[in-house]
This record gives C-alpha cells, sequence and structure tokens, in this order.
C-alpha cells in the first residue's frame, strides 16, 4: 500500500513546480519540505530572477526558454499573481565577450527579436546606464524577471488546488528505492510511493550521493541599494520617474570576465535596485554557509556596479544570501535516476535555473507520467561525459 503515487522531495522553484503539473494531471502527490513555503534557505528567494530567451550559456535551451514564457503567461493568469514581468534586458560587455556574442548568436540562430547598441546608443535610449566606451550591449525586448517567492508560493497554491497534498516543517532523513515502491524516511515517520521526484536544490550532495555528478555549492549575495535619485516624496510636485524604476534587466560582462546582473527598481524608488555578482563565490553547504555579508562585500559590489550605473550610489538597503548548486559545466541535471527507475532528479541549476521553473515543472511530470518528454533535455543527462570526467567545458 502506498501514500501516494508520487512523492516529491523539496518544494522551492522546481519542486513546487512538478508538484503542481503532476497534480494537474491527476497524478496524487506528496509533496515535503523541510521549511515553510516560499522560504529564503534555499536558492529560490531574493525577490526577482531574470528571465530571458536569447541565451549566451547555449543556444540549445531556447527552446525549453520559449515553452517556458508560455507557461510563465498561462502561471501569471491562472495564479492571478504576479509571477513576472517583461522590462526588456541588456547584455553588455566588450563585443567579443560571452554575454554580448553569445547572446547575439542564440538571438540570430532562433529568429529572437533583438538590437546591437553602441555604449552612446545605450546610455541614451536607458537613462542610468553608462557603458565604457568600447562596450556594445544587445537588447532583447522581451527579457525581464520572475519573482521566485510568488512563484514559488502561486506553483503551492494551484497544486493543493489540484488535490496535492503539500507538508511544511518535515525534514526527509534518507530514502530508498525498493523495486515495486520508494521509501522515504522523515523526520516524522515512513512514506512509500509509486515514485520519486528529487528537486534537493543545495541539499543534493547529501540526498544524491548515489547520483555520480559533483554539484558544488556556492554562496552568493544579493545587494540593494537606493538611487540616488530624487523621489517623488522629495518633491511633490515632480512628476519624474527615476530612471532605473523603468529600466531594462541587465547582465554585464568586464574586460575580466567577471559579470554582474541587475533588476530595475521593481517595487519603486524606494526599494532600491538588485545586483549581484554571477557565479565566482565561496564554496559552502547548507550548514557551513556564512549567511552575514560584510561591508567590504558591499562596498566591493557598489565599487562594481557604479561602472555601469553612476547613479546606484543611495545607501545600502539590504543584503542576503543564497546557494547555486553548480556542476562542473554549468548545465542542469534533469532525467529519471540513472540507478532507480522510480526515481526522477532535478538538480544542479548552477545559478541559471529559475526562469525555467515552470518547464522544468512539466518535463518532470512528462518523466513520471509518461516515462519520457518531448522536450530536448539530452543536455541534462547525469551521465553525460562533461560530468564522468569532473569536468568538460562550461556553457559559460
Ligand atoms: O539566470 O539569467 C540568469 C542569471 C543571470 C545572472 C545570474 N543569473
Amino acid at each position: 500500500d502506498v501514500d501516494a503515487q508520487v512523492i516529491v522531495i523539496g518544494l522551492g522553484g522546481m519542486g513546487s513546480a512538478a508538484a503542481y503539473h503532476l497534480a494537474r494531471r491527476g497524478v496524487s502527490v506528496l509533496g515535503l519540505e523541510q521549511f515553510t513555503p516560499a522560504h529564503d534557505r534555499g536558492s529560490s528567494h531574493g525577490g526577482s530572477r531574470i528571465i530571458r530567451q536569447s541565451y549566451f550559456e547555449d543556444p540549445a535551451y531556447v527552446p525549453l526558454l520559449l515553452r517556458a514564457y508560455e507557461l510563465w503567461e498561462e502561471l501569471a493568469r491562472v495564479s492571478g499573481r504576479e509571477v513576472y514581468r517583461i522590462t526588456g534586458g541588456l547584455f553588455i560587455g566588450p563585443p567579443e565577450c560571452a554575454t554580448v556574442s553569445g547572446s547575439l548568436h542564440a538571438a540570430q540562430l532562433w529568429g529572437l527579436e533583438h538590437e546591437v547598441l553602441d555604449a552612446g546608443e545605450v546610455a541614451r535610449r536607458f537613462p542610468g546606464f553608462v557603458p565604457e566606451a568600447g562596450q556594445v550591449a544587445v537588447y532583447e525586448p522581451l527579457a525581464g524577471f520572475a519573482r521566485p517567492e510568488e512563484t514559488v508560493a502561486a506553483h503551492i497554491d494551484l497544486a493543493g488546488r489540484e488535490g496535492a497534498d503539500l507538508r511544511f516543517g518535515e525534514t526527509v532523513r534518507s530514502w530508498s528505492d525498493h523495486g515495486q515502491y520508494v521509501e522515504v524516511v522523515t523526520d516524522s515517520g515512513r512514506l512509500r510511493a509509486r515514485e520519486l521526484v528529487i528537486c534537493p536544490g543545495a541539499w543534493a550532495p547529501e540526498i544524491l550521493a548515489d547520483l555520480g555528478v559533483s554539484i558544488e555549492i556556492e554562496r552568493q549575495v544579493m545587494y540593494w541599494f537606493g538611487l540616488d535619485t530624487p523621489t517623488a516624496a522629495d518633491d511633490p510636485s515632480s512628476d519624474d520617474v527615476p530612471a532605473m524604476v523603468d529600466a531594462p534587466i541587465y547582465i554585464q560582462e568586464n574586460a575580466d570576465i567577471e559579470q554582474i546582473y541587475g533588476f530595475p527598481a521593481i517595487d519603486g524608488p524606494d526599494g532600491g535596485v538588485k545586483v549581484a555578482f554571477f557565479r565566482r563565490g565561496d564554496t559552502c553547504s547548507p550548514e557551513t554557509i556564512d549567511r552575514v555579508v560584510h561591508d567590504d562585500e558591499t562596498e566591493r559590489m557598489r565599487t562594481r556596479v557604479q561602472q555601469l550605473l553612476p547613479g546606484v550610489a543611495g545607501p545600502a538597503l539590504d543584503a542576503a544570501t543564497c546557494m547555486y548548486s553548480t556542476t562542473p559545466d554549468h548545465n542542469f541535471v534533469i532525467a529519471r535516476h540513472p540507478r532507480h527507475d522510480r526515481v526522477t532528479v532535478a538538480c544542479g541549476f548552477s545559478g541559471h535555473g529559475f526562469k525555467f521553473v515552470p518547464v522544468v515543472g512539466e518535463i518532470l511530470a512528462d518523466l513520471v507520467v509518461d516515462g519520457h518528454t518531448d522536450h530536448p533535455i539530452d543536455i541534462f543527462d547525469p551521465t553525460r561525459a562533461a560530468l564522468a570526467a569532473g569536468g568538460g567545458d562550461r556553457v559559460a
């Protein structure tokens, strides 16, 4: 006898989407999450994540992004929540850098709407942005951002409405494959199901130790800075909207191949703007991560962002840490578990996964219900050579 057809371990971005996509197909789902709904202990918090289609990492991701965009629209409509917003996006740097040349390549290959702008045109069209002379930008009008907490909450609500039993504050201690069923031991007891979906985020090295993929957990910091721009509160007679309120998202690479990324003031001028480094975080684990953000880190970020956005000169408003789960080639892992027929895994999102959340939910439901998916997921195979060799070419 089983407790549900499918147990989903982890109800962060990917697991909550899987629970919803399974439940809407009529599958009985039991979801387990060690923290609260839409918590801030893992990798799906911080108010915003970039969405974009001209994918510099690898154009092989574009068909998944096209489907993800359809599902973002559907999720917003069905949930009634602002789970994403289109703002346009600038991918800025020296013309030959991966951020620029890779975005242009993907946009051209897939016929995605885009423009190439020089530094002067960027500054003219997007007040606040002052790229170095010689830098260029690919502008993608359909880029924007997703709201991670709203997204997780939307999938949790909708999965519940479809009959999923989602349990919070229940920690998984172990799971095992018994041939005809799987068993999960939690701090509250033993549960059985026909199938298991594991979406462990930064807990992958512990819970998926026998997957044979080396996943490094990285500490990342998100920073919020105030705008050095008069607001309506400073001058009630002014109708001016500060530049960074109606601005695009951006990723900017410098000559040292260091990427930063950021967002407009998505909650109005008083909320400031969020910026962060992309990758290069310290290795950690969920137990050892330093969740304190130190003043020298904040000042380094401020100096770096002001090279592009000199107006981001207000006070440091907030900062928070989160974790990347990084594979050796920076491609995800999404597959039926190579050693356990009844287990499906999604992990190793390497800091660029959130924009795929709805389509990953759909893929996981395909793999569980149909045993395969029509989505192109060969690059996410956990037995791929790049992972077995413990290295391989990184996507970016
Ligand atoms: O996923 O687009 C992304 C991204 C850019 C920088 C960090 N994540």
